[in-house]
């Protein structure tokens, strides 16, 4: 197979999450200009592509992905000359600039869902999916089918004034699209597409790219958990019947006129699924966030329920998204850490090996098959929420609503607290407010996030993790993370194009792996052995050939050959 080089493939990409990543005026609360005030940090780190989560006008239900206005800024984070300001600075040192496309759904704020609510008469009525109610054996109204929302409760909402409910797959201030529509087809793809790319903008982060075709049957969900009032819609709203449809007429009528990247969000789906997505020939999107690794240890349809996870699972995991692509003209992509997500270090590294083990980590990444994926502060191993954090400092609507759907489902049963500390506990895992925490800058007031208190609170940590510090620490993760992504393109036909191969499957405690080049034989292999435990590991050559070490996150003169300390990593060149 010829290998096709592109900028995306070859590309690190650093997300921002705007409400938390730098306070410039003193608000409490990140803006556009706080990002821009990085640039030359970020190009130091060796980032490629920066990606922007919304940072369009909204009513910040769901921190942005409810979007108001697709063609102005939310004011507290800026206006449109900080954006093209934000580009140009991008673009002038060589970085691009990627935004966040939230499609499936607008807010209810938005002027086409004002509209579409008017009156069941209005042009724009059909353009979110409204339906009659149902009524029960006693007469009493119901949502027109079980579909739940992801953020709890019905996945429909009644509106008084027409008489009809209509869907959300999200918050009840989320409306989703109807995609069945061409004419709000071509009216998205104009105002929430081209207007971005004819400024400059050079792609998206396509989110919920699997939900736009719903089964028009709207029928019930199977019953999957059953003391659930409401069931996730699954396959009725994911990869429905018409989606591949719908990608191809975006990419054909817009994105394919312009040298911009796209990466969708694409639940975990089986492997013929996801290449229908991302094979060159579909042209559809370049390449698709595959969940396996970021899915281990929760538990399928209920966010926040921990079920725990082994080496041997994680290895299958990466290995799912590694070799995908294998064999096809389809891309892929490397991460551990969004905004949904709790932080990797927290739960793939260890408290105890804090920075070593945020270095293993970054070998991992930085040595997988795809483009690269960076989470604000991962770079310097900002952690999980302390456990000790009381339920008030979480903000996020899931876990919000979840815990409020919770007191309703569980008040009164004697083993309340029995339960409730139970759903702390996983909270404390799993929440997505862990990503959510201001950005460590320095070790001064609020971090030197910003020179009021925070909107969220700052993680109890910064004085100890902090890139000021790490800046000034030739041994910093940071200062490791940038090494590392020197040798990711140094030896870019191994890493970022290579294949990818586990040579001990079923060890509890050791990962390791092969990476050959696509492009000639067997030789140079890069050669990465993890120790993922916290015990002293044996170490053992699996490979013939000359072994030249190139990656170590322990100090030389400690390091000892034949072990593998705990959370040790090495990467060598075999030849
Ligand atoms: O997330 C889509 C999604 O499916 C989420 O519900 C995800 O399953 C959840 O966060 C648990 O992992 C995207 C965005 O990434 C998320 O931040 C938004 O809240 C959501 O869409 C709605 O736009």
């Amino acid at each position: 197979m010829t290998i096709t080089y592109t900028w995306w493939k070859d590309a690190t990409v650093y997300q921002i999450w705007p409400a938390s990543y730098k306070d410039s005026n003193g608000d409490g609360l990140g803006d556009i200009p706080g990002v821009i005030s990085t640039l030359d940090y970020l190009k130091s780190l060796g980032v490629d592509v920066i990606w922007i989560s919304p940072m369009y006008d909204s009513p910040q239900d769901d921190m942005g992905y409810d979007i108001s206005d697709y063609q102005n800024v939310y004011p507290a984070y800026g206006d449109m000359k900080d954006m093209t300001n934000l580009i140009e600075g991008a673009h002038s040192r060589g970085m691009k600039l990627i935004l966040d496309l939230v499609i499936n759904h607008t807010s209810s704020k938005h002027k086409w869902f004002l509209e579409s609510k008017s009156s069941k008469t209005n042009p724009k009525r059909d353009w979110y999916t409204w339906k009659p109610a149902k009524y029960d054996a006693n007469g009493n109204r119901q949502p027109p089918n079980n579909w739940g929302s992801h953020f709890s409760g019905s996945a429909w909402t009644w509106d008084e004034e027409t008489q009809e409910y209509y869907l959300h797959l999200f918050a009840e201030s989320q409306p989703d699209l109807n995609w069945e529509n061409e004419v709000t087809r071509n009216a998205i793809y104009d105002e929430a597409l081209k207007f971005w790319f004819d400024l400059g903008v050079d792609g998206f982060r396509i989110d919920t790219a699997a939900l736009y075709s719903k089964d028009t049957r709207f029928l019930d969900a199977p019953i999957l958990l059953a003391d659930q009032p409401f069931q996730q819609p699954g396959k009725f709203s994911q990869n429905g019947p018409r989606i591949h449809e719908f990608h191809k007429e975006m990419f054909s009528k817009v994105t394919s006129k312009y040298d911009v990247m796209t990466v969708g969000e694409v639940a975990t789906c089986s492997r013929e699924a996801a290449l229908e997505y991302v094979s060159a020939s579909s042209g559809e999107m370049n390449m698709i966030f595959m969940f396996d690794v970021v899915d281990i240890g929760t538990i399928k349809h209920d966010r926040f329920r921990y079920g725990g996870w082994t080496l041997s699972e994680f290895k299958k995991a990466v290995e799912t998204e590694c070799e995908f692509i294998e064999g096809t003209d389809a891309w892929s992509t490397v991460f551990i850490e969004n905004h949904d997500m709790p932080r990797s270090v927290t739960r793939f590294g260890s408290a105890k090996h804090l920075y070593k083990s945020a270095k293993l980590l970054s070998m991992l990444q930085t040595s997988l098959t795809g483009t690269l994926f960076i989470y604000q502060g991962q770079e310097i191993a900002m952690q999980n929420l302390p456990p000790s954090w009381s339920i008030d400092e979480y903000k996020d609507i899931l876990t919000i609503n979840y815990y409020e759907e919770f007191k309703q489902i569980h008040a009164g049963e004697a083993d309340y607290e029995e339960k409730e500390k139970v759903l702390f506990e996983n909270i404390a895992r799993t929440a997505r407010d862990h990503a959510r925490s201001p950005v460590q800058w320095d070790d001064s007031v609020n971090a030197g996030f910003s020179t009021v208190k925070p909107w969220t609170k700052v993680n109890d940590d910064y004085k100890t993790t902090n890139i000021a510090s790490q800046l000034s620490d030739p041994n910093s993760v940071l200062n490791f993370w940038r090494k590392s992504l020197k040798l990711r393109k140094e030896y870019k036909d191994l890493f970022i194009y290579g294949s990818f191969k586990i040579l001990d499957m079923e060890h509890p405690n050791l990962f390791t792996f092969i990476k050959y080049s696509q492009n000639e034989d067997s030789k140079p292999q890069a050669y990465v052995v993890l120790n993922m435990s916290n015990d002293d590991m044996k170490f053992e050559k699996l490979v013939e050939g000359d072994f030249k070490l190139i990656s170590s996150n322990v100090s030389d003169d400690v390091l000892v050959e034949e072990i593998l300390t705990p959370y040790e990593g090495r990467i060598y060149i075999v030849d």
